[in-house]
């Protein structure tokens, strides 16, 4: 779930098709995947060699205002995961087409910006977490990405939507909907808004540790769940990570504990009945030695200390977006019955009490898989 995807013209995908670099004549396309923000098409090509797919995107740019600066990180992200991945034979990275024109990407009769991946066979993606062997699988993948973005050289990435992590100024646009209360639904909801502003403790923290120079700024996924990642339709290992627009400046822990809000509840995101949500000690267990697998020997003590830490935070941060977008009447994340949004708030601070009340086991087991914490890094 997730923002409104774009209304705009039925596409050409045949003069899209062509615009990208050899691949022989293009044959046909059709849509693809279950992705909410970007319109994706699988397109067949047929080349000396027999048939070639492909996959055409066209970008939301209602989402992402800036494409050139988007396609930007995505050809300097991929080209570096591609090169750090090659010859391994583990996960690899999305590969991006050039466009015949020039630059990776292309832009139609009606305006909308195209890009083109290589298609990556024998794999699939699965919503949900519900077994520790995809929590595993997921957070390694997730892990491993950070690992080999981890010397990414140049210019610090574009914010493809700038301040997307920014706790604090979540928190301020839940203030700003508070207070303007265009659709009268404030009264309704003083409980959940009482419970989102008693927890402002959790909004700085991390960008306290950021400031003291404890958490360093990293190439992060900033949407880091099962779904963004593919999956070898035999054995069920991780195959390539994903869902690239989101890649930009952030915080190491933050990806694990999106990792930890989307797969550990044993509900779904909007479940009503708050008594069946709960965070899953088993998934919670597999994400920690997944993520560790991959990324424990770059991150350093302060970024493992706060893993769980970020767990609450990111789930906390996801409750006031809800809360805040139910409030300002639904404008951002879709919603199939009146009230999803309020309803998806309510299950994220019922998930963050779970989590709550699970924290030091929680952090017990970070602690189990990380060997030695430094002493002194705080765990917020
Ligand atoms: C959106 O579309 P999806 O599910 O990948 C949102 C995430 C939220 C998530 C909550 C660009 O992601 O930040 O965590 O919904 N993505 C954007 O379900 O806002
Ligand atoms: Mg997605």
């Amino acid at each position: 779930m997730s923002a409104a995807p774009s209304t705009l013209p039925a596409p050409d995908l045949a003069g899209v098709g062509r615009a990208f670099a050899g691949a022989g004549d293009f044959i046909s396309a059709e849509p693809h995947g279950g992705g909410h923000i970007n319109d994706t098409f699988l397109a067949t090509y047929v080349g000396a060699a027999g048939p070639i797919r492909r996959v055409l995107q066209r970008i939301n740019e209602t989402v992402f205002r800036h494409v050139p600066a988007l396609m930007e990180n995505v050809a300097r992200v991929t080209a570096h995961a591609t090169d750090r991945l090659s010859g391994s034979a583990g996960q690899r990275s999305l590969r991006l087409i050039p466009a015949q024109a020039g630059g990776f990407s292309h832009r139609d009769a009606t305006g909308g910006w195209w890009r083109c991946y290589e298609f990556v066979a024998g794999a699939h993606t699965e919503d949900h977490i519900q077994r520790p062997d995809q929590a595993r699988a997921a957070a390694r993948a997730f892990g491993e990405f950070q690992r080999v973005l981890s010397d990414l050289p140049g210019a610090r990435l574009h914010e493809t939507i700038p301040d997307f992590h920014h706790t604090r100024r979540r928190f301020e646009a839940l203030q700003r909907a508070v207070t303007a209360d265009p659709l009268r639904r404030v009264a309704a909801a003083r409980e959940d808004i009482a419970q989102a502003f008693g927890r402002e403790p959790l909004v700085d923290t991390m960008l306290a540790l950021h400031r003291r120079g404890v958490i360093p700024e990293r190439v992060t996924h900033n949407d880091a769940k099962l779904g963004n990642v593919l999956l070898d339709d035999v054995t069920g290992a991780a195959v390539c990570v994903i869902d690239l627009d989101t890649v930009m400046p952030g915080f190491a822990p933050f990806d694990f504990g999106e990792l930890v809000r989307s797969g550990t509840s044993t509900a779904p995101e909007d479940e009503r009945d708050l008594s069946r949500i709960g965070a899953r000690r088993d998934i919670f267990e597999a994400l920690v030695e997944g993520y560790l697998s991959a990324a424990g020997a770059f991150l350093n003590a302060a970024e493992i200390a706060n893993l769980a830490f970020a767990g609450r935070v990111m789930t906390y941060e996801n409750g006031i977006r809800f809360l805040a977008d139910h409030l300002k009447g639904d404008v951002y994340y879709k919603i199939t019955r009146p009230g999803q949004n309020l309803d998806r708030a309510r299950s994220q601070f019922a998930l963050l009490r779970s989590l709550e009340a699970q924290q030091t086991d929680f952090e017990d087991i970070v602690r189990k898989y990380a060997g030695s914490l430094a002493e002194g890094d705080a765990i917020a």
